[in-house]
C-alpha cells in the first residue's frame, strides 16, 4: 500500500517544506503506550507524523529543514534494524529503508537523535516543535533552543523562537485531498456496513457486548485496522452517558440500543456513525417521538453543510429543531431564543452537532478563527450527530418542566459523516439507514 502511494507524502512535504520557509520542524512519531505488566497497546501512530511520511513505526522522528534550498530537507531517525529485536516484535524497515522506501534525503538511527540534532537546526529561522506532547524529544529541542538563542545575542545567528507545527498542518488536514475523500468513503462505507449488521441481527442478541463484537469482528474482517474510537453500546438508560463504554449489560426488548462506531482504516482514516434502534423492533410512542424530532435535526443540519456556511450554523440549525420539538412535548418550555440563550436546554442536549473528521476522529483544524466561524470549503469532512438525552441526572433547569417519568432512560443520537462538495453535502455513511421505518420490523 504504501509503496504505491509515497507520491501522495511527498506532495505533502513538499508543500510542507515550502510553507515553513526557513524553519525548521521536528516532528515526533507516537511511542508504544504500556498496557499492564509488560504487554503493550496495540501501536497508534502520530497522525501529523503520519501525515507527512507514510511511516509506521514507534520512536522515530522526522525532521523538515526548509531554510536548505535543496539536498537534505527530509531526515527520518529511526529504530535501527536488529535481527534478534525483530524476532521478538517484528519487522523495523531501519535506515537503508527509510531512505530507499519512505525517500527520506538521509536516515540515521533514533539514538543519534541527540548527538545529530544540533547540526540540522544550525542556519534556520525558527523551530517548529509541538511542546508538551513528548517529554524526552523535548529536552532535547529545548536544549538546541537555548543554545540557537544563546548563538543569537553572541553572533546573530540562531533559531529565535518556537513554532507550533498545528499552524501549518491543521490547515494542510482539513481540507481533504481527492485520495483521502477516497479512503474516507470506504472507512465510512465499511463503518456503516456494521451498523447495518446491527441492525439486521438485534433481534437474536441479549447483550450489549454481543453488538460490540459483531461491530469490531466485522471491521477486522473487512480489512481495517479496528475501530477508530472505543465503540460505544448503550441500551436503554446507558445511552444517557456519552462516553458510555462498558458495553456489557443485558438487552430489554422495550428499550433502544445507541451504537456509536467506525472502523479505522489502516493508514488511519476513520468513520464515526451513530445509530439509534429499537432492540425489540418496535419504538414507543414516547421513543418515536423523540427519535422523529433528532432526526428532523439531524437531516435539515446536513443540508447546511454546504461551501460557505459553518459549524455554528449546523449546530444552531439542529438545536433550535431540538429546542422546539422538546417545546411541543412539554419537555422545554419558553420562548426558543431564551431558552438556547441562556441553554437551559442543557439538561437534554448537553454537546455540539458535530467535528471535523478525518485522521483523527475529532480532526484537527480550527472551528472559529477569533471572532469568525471558519467558513466551510470543498473537501471538508464532519460529522453531524444531534441527540436528546433524557434522564435525571442533570437538575432541571429553573422554570423548566419536571421531567414526567415516561420519557426517561430515552437516549437517543443519530450521526452521519458529510462532505462538502460543490453542490451537494455527501453523506458517506448513508449505508447505514435511519429511517423508522427501516429500523422497526
Ligand atoms: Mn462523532
Amino acid at each position: 500500500m504504501l509503496r504505491s502511494n509515497y507520491k501522495i507524502f511527498e506532495e505533502r512535504r513538499e508543500f510542507f517544506l515550502n510553507n515553513l520557509n526557513g524553519k525548521a520542524a521536528i516532528i515526533p512519531s507516537a511511542s508504544l503506550v504500556r498496557h499492564h505488566a509488560d504487554c503493550e497497546y496495540p501501536f497508534r501512530q502520530d497522525s501529523n507524523f503520519w501525515y507527512l511520511t507514510g511511516f509506521d513505526e514507534p520512536d522515530s522522528v522526522a525532521l523538515f529543514l526548509s531554510q536548505n534550498p535543496e539536498g537534505e530537507r527530509f531526515i527520518l531517525f529511526v529504530t535501527p534494524k536488529h535481527i534478534i529485536q525483530e524476532v521478538w516484535h517484528g519487522f523495523r524497515w531501519g535506515i537503508e529503508g527509510a531512505e530507499k522506501e519512505f525517500k527520506a534525503d538521509k536516515a540515521h538511527s533514533i539514538h543519534d537523535l541527540e548527538k545529530l540534532l544540533p547540526k540540522y537546526i544550525k542556519g534556520s529561522d525558527e523551530i517548529v516543535f509541538s511542546v508538551g506532547k513528548n517529554p524526552s524529544i523535548e529536552k532535547i529541542v529545548l536544549d538546541i533552543f537555548a543554545s540557537e538563542i544563546e548563538g543569537l545575542s553572541r553572533h546573530g545567528t540562531g533559531a529565535n523562537g518556537i513554532k507550533s507545527p498545528d499552524i501549518y498542518l491543521n490547515e494542510m488536514r482539513l481540507i481533504k485531498s481527492d485520495f483521502e475523500i477516497k479512503r474516507m468513503r470506504e472507512a465510512a462505507e465499511i463503518s456503516a456496513r456494521a451498523h447495518e449488521l446491527v441492525r439486521q441481527s438485534i433481534s437474536s442478541k441479549t447483550n450489549e457486548r454481543q453488538i460490540q463484537g459483531l461491530l469490531e469482528g466485522f471491521f477486522l474482517e473487512q480489512g481495517a485496522r479496528g475501530p477508530a474510537y472505543n465503540s460505544i453500546v448503550a441500551s436503554g438508560d446507558n445511552a444517557c452517558i456519552l462516553h458510555y463504554t462498558l458495553n456489557n449489560a443485558e438487552l430489554n426488548k422495550d428499550e433502544l440500543l445507541l451504537v456509536d462506531a467506525g472502523c479505522s482504516l489502516n493508514d488511519y482514516y476513520n468513520g464515526d456513525i451513530t445509530r439509534t434502534i429499537p432492540i425489540g423492533g418496535r419504538f414507543t410512542q414516547e421513543q418515536k417521538v423523540i427519535y422523529e424530532i433528532v432526526l428532523e435535526a439531524q437531516k435539515t443540519a446536513i443540508n447546511e453543510a454546504i461551501i460557505g456556511s459553518n459549524a455554528s450554523n449546523i449546530h444552531n440549525i439542529a438545536l433550535r429543531i431540538l429546542v422546539e420539538g422538546l417545546k411541543s412535548i412539554g419537555l422545554l418550555r419558553g420562548d426558543t431564543d431564551g431558552i438556547i440563550e441562556d441553554g437551559s436546554y442543557k439538561h437534554l442536549y448537553m454537546h455540539r452537532t458535530g467535528h471535523w473528521l478525518g485522521l483523527d476522529v475529532h480532526d484537527v483544524g480550527a472551528y472559529r478563527m477569533g471572532e469568525h466561524d471558519v467558513s466551510l470549503q470543498k473537501g471538508m469532512i464532519l460529522t453531524v450527530e444531534p441527540g436528546i438525552y433524557i434522564s435525571d441526572r442533570i437538575p432541571v433547569p429553573q422554570g423548566q418542566p419536571k421531567i414526567d417519568e415516561k420519557w426517561k432512560g430515552i437516549g437517543i443520537r443519530i450521526e452521519d459523516d458529510v462532505l462538502v462538495t460543490e453542490n451537494e453535502p455527501e453523506i458517506l455513511s448513508s449505508a447505514a439507514l435511519k429511517e423508522i421505518s427501516d429500523l422497526e420490523f
